[in-house]
C-alpha cells in the first residue's frame, strides 16, 4: 500500500481570497462530464471548502481512496455525515480505519494536487438514528489547520438561505448517474431548497428513512435529474455563500418524486453545541 506523504498546499491563498465564492461557472459542459447527478465540473479553487474523505486501506488506491465528502467550517474542523464514519462504511465500532485523511485542494482524484491531512480526532453524533437518518452529522478535527480561505460560513437558524425556492448547489466526487459512475473531478449541481412538504410526501417513513423537518433539509429540482448521489454523502449544500446542508440520503438519485435529503446545518449546530465543547462560528442570519 502506497502511503503518500501529505503535500504542502499548492493553492495560493491570494488566489483563493480573490475568487468570489460563486458556486458554478459556465454551464457549457459535455454530457459525458455531467456529474454529482446532472451537474458539471467545478474547481476546488472556487470551492475550497469542499473536501474528500479518503481511506486507501479500505477503498483502494484509485481515486485517492475517496469515499465521502466533507466541508471545512473552521480552519481545523470538517463536517461530514455520521453515516460516513459508521461501522458499515469504515468498519467496526468507533472506526478502525487507520489511514483516514481529509483531502483538500484536489480537483482530480487521480492527481496528487493539494494536501492530504491526517485526522487528529473525530466525533460521530451518538444520536444519529439509522432508522430515520436523523442527526446525520460528524466532526473531524484536522491534525493541521487549513488556511482561512478554505472556510465556508454556516447559515444559522432563521437565515433566508433556508427558504424554499432558494437556489443552492451541491458538491461532490460521487456517482454521476446512479449506476456507479464515480466522478474523477469535483462536480456540482444547481438545485433549490424545496418545501418540507415535498420530502414529507416522498419519505413518510420507509426503509430508506423518514423525513424530519427539524433536523433535515429537502432539496432538488421539481423535474428531477439534479441531485446528490452515492459517494457525495457528507459534502456541502451551499446557498447564498453559506453552508445549509450536508448530503445525507434519498431514494435513488435525481428521481423527480424523490428529492435529496440533507442534514440541516442549523440543527447540526445545536447538536454540536449541546454535545461537544466546540462550536464553530456561524454566519449572522439576514
Ligand atoms: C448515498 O447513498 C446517497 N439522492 C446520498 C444521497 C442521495 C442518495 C444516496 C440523494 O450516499
Amino acid at each position: 500500500m502506497r502511503h503518500a506523504r501529505a503535500r504542502v498546499l499548492t493553492t495560493s491563498l491570494a488566489v483563493l481570497a480573490a475568487v468570489a465564492v460563486s458556486p458554478l461557472a459556465s454551464p457549457s459542459r459535455a454530457a459525458a462530464d455531467d456529474g454529482v447527478v446532472g451537474g458539471q465540473q467545478v474547481s476546488v479553487g472556487d470551492s475550497p471548502w469542499a473536501v474528500a474523505l479518503s481511506s486507501r486501506d479500505r477503498f483502494g488506491g484509485s481515486r485517492s481512496g475517496q469515499f465521502c465528502g466533507g466541508v471545512v467550517v473552521d480552519r481545523s474542523t470538517v463536517l461530514t455525515a455520521a453515516h460516513c464514519l459508521g461501522p458499515d462504511v469504515i468498519g467496526g465500532p468507533g472506526g478502525t480505519v487507520r489511514d483516514l485523511k481529509v483531502i483538500a485542494g484536489r480537483d482530480d482524484l487521480e492527481s496528487t494536487a493539494g494536501a492530504e491531512i491526517p485526522v487528529r480526532s473525530m466525533w460521530v453524533n451518538p444520536d444519529y438514528d439509522e432508522r430515520t437518518n436523523a442527526g446525520d452529522v460528524a466532526v473531524i478535527t484536522l491534525s493541521t489547520a487549513l488556511p482561512a480561505g478554505y472556510v465556508i460560513p454556516m447559515a444559522d437558524e432563521g437565515d433566508p438561505a433556508y427558504r424554499p425556492g432558494t437556489g443552492a448547489a451541491v458538491y461532490g466526487w460521487g456517482d454521476t448517474t446512479g449506476a456507479g459512475d464515480y466522478a474523477r473531478t469535483l462536480h456540482a449541481a444547481r438545485v433549490q431548497v424545496l418545501a418540507d412538504s415535498a420530502c414529507e410526501r416522498a419519505y413518510p417513513g420507509g426503509p430508506e428513512g423518514t423525513y424530519q423537518s427539524d433536523s433535515m433539509l429537502c432539496a432538488g429540482v421539481p423535474e428531477g435529474g439534479k441531485d446528490a448521489c452515492q459517494g457525495d454523502s457528507g459534502g456541502p449544500l451551499v446557498a447564498q455563500g453559506k453552508l445549509i446542508g450536508l448530503v445525507s440520503w434519498g431514494s435513488g438519485c435525481g428521481r423527480p418524486e424523490s428529492p435529496g435529503v440533507y442534514t440541516r446545518v442549523s440543527d447540526a449546530l445545536r447538536v454540536l453545541e449541546q454535545r461537544t465543547s466546540r462550536l464553530p462560528s456561524v454566519s449572522e442570519g439576514a
